[in-house]
This record gives structure tokens, C-alpha cells and sequence, in this order.
């Protein structure tokens, strides 16, 4: 049976840019499972299942449902266990967490300072109103005062990206020498810019570009 992923867009149905949902992407392609995305707009998201859901990605698997990302790739960890691990044991699901929690603390508040106005700028109307009140009071400025920061916050999401050139100087990837769940959750972070601006915030670091790009296939 095909696994659905219920996926953000904007008012391009096939502009898919959340972060969580690339995770699972790249982790249902890492399994080799057969998927289909549903793309979902913000204001769509309550009515996936009728039952009020809160965020996507969402997978729908037979008469399983469940919803958050890392919930979601040990799912299919435990669940499909032929193909390729996400996380392989015990430990790299606690050190995934940490990755999870450093991609939330240390690269998020930038990223989306830096590209929230162009997020607003690709959703439908409804989006547009419902992004814009819910992004400005939980970050406390305007989407036009971030765009015109965006350059400051650059400089310091570099200076937190140091932690992944210093890991990529010893591996290929963040879990070793194959690319694991702790891999597509920072690339699912990367992409999500990638996939909704045009602002050219990757540094120059050429591992990091290199690691982006073998994943980013
Ligand atoms: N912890 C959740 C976070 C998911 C999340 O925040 N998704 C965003 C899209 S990137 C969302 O659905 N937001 C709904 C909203 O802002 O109303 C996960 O890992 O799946």
C-alpha cells in the first residue's frame, strides 16, 4: 500500500518548502518506500483528517496516522526494517534528538528571519493573513523589519553552521559514512529556504555544499 505524506504548500501546489516535511521525504526515499505526497496549504492543515491537525508532515499508513517528524521516522524505522536504517540503534536515536534540538536552537531562529516575508510572498491569500499574524507576534517584529535584517542574521546563521563543517572535516556525513536521519533533518532545514526564496544564504564552505548537494539528489 502507498504512504501518504500530507505535505505544506503555497499557492503553487507543487512548492513544497517546510523543513519537517523534507525530513520525511528524504527518509521515505532512504527506505525505498513507495510514497505519495498530498500537498496541504497552512490553512488547510485542520482539516487532513477532520480531527483538527495541528502541523504536517502527517503519514497515513493503512490505518496508521501520526504526525511529527521524528515520531514519524521511527515509525518506519521499526516498521520497515528491510530497507536502508534511519537511525540503526539505540544511541543514534539519542543523538539524532540532539541534532533535532541543535537544527531547532541554533539554525531556525535565522533561517526564518531571513526568509519569512518570501514565504508570506508564495502562499494564497488566506495563508498570507495567517502566516503574517501568527509569524509577527511569535517573532515580534513585522516580516518586512526581518527582510530588511536578513544580511545580520546571515552572519550569525554562519557562525552556527561551524558545528557542521567541523563534523564534515572528519565524515561524509553527519551519521558516518551513509546518510542517516540526522542528515535529513539538518538538509530538511536547508532546503526549506532553498525551496522558498531566492536570498543566497548557504555559506562558502565547500564540505558543507558538497554534503548539501550529494543530498539534495
Ligand atoms: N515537531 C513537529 C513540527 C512540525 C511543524 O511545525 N510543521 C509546520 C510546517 S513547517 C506546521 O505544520 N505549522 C503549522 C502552523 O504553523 O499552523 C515535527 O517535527 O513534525
Amino acid at each position: 500500500m502507498t504512504i501518504k505524506l500530507y505535505d505544506l504548500c503555497g499557492k503553487d501546489k507543487d512548492r513544497r518548502f517546510s523543513p519537517y516535511c523534507w525530513r520525511i521525504r528524504k527518509a521515505l526515499q532512504h527506505k525505498g518506500l513507495n510514497f505519495e505526497t498530498i500537498a496541504v496549504p497552512f490553512t488547510g492543515i485542520a482539516d487532513i483528517d477532520g480531527n483538527g491537525a495541528k502541523t504536517v508532515p502527517m503519514v497515513v499508513d493503512g490505518d496508521i496516522q501520526i504526525t511529527d517528524s521524528f515520531a514519524i521516522a521511527e515509525y518506519l524505522d521499526e516498521t520497515y526494517t528491510d530497507g536502508p536504517a534511519l537511525f540503526g540503534c539505540e544511541s543514534a536515536i539519542g543523538i539524532s534528538r540532539f541534532v533535532e534540538a541543535w537544527t531547532y536552537s541554533a539554525l531556525h531562529p535565522s533561517i526564518v528571519r531571513m526568509v519569512a516575508k518570501d514565504i508570506h510572498d508564495i502562499l494564497e491569500e488566506k495563508d498570507q493573513t495567517y502566516f503574517r499574524a501568527t509569524r509577527e507576534k511569535a517573532l515580534k517584529a513585522t516580516l518586512e523589519e526581518m527582510h530588511a535584517t536578513r544580511d545580520q542574521h546571515r552572519t550569525q546563521f554562519h557562525s552556527n553552521l561551524l558545528a557542521l563543517d567541523l563534523v564534515l572535516r572528519q565524515q561524509h556525513y553527519i551519521g558516518g559514512n551513509a546518510p542517516s536521519f540526522a542528515d535529513f533533518i539538518v538538509y530538511g532545514s536547508l532546503k526549506w529556504p532553498a525551496e522558498c526564496s531566492d536570498y543566497d544564504l548557504l555559506p562558502q564552505k565547500q564540505r558543507i555544499l558538497d554534503w548539501y548537494s550529494r543530498l539534495d539528489q
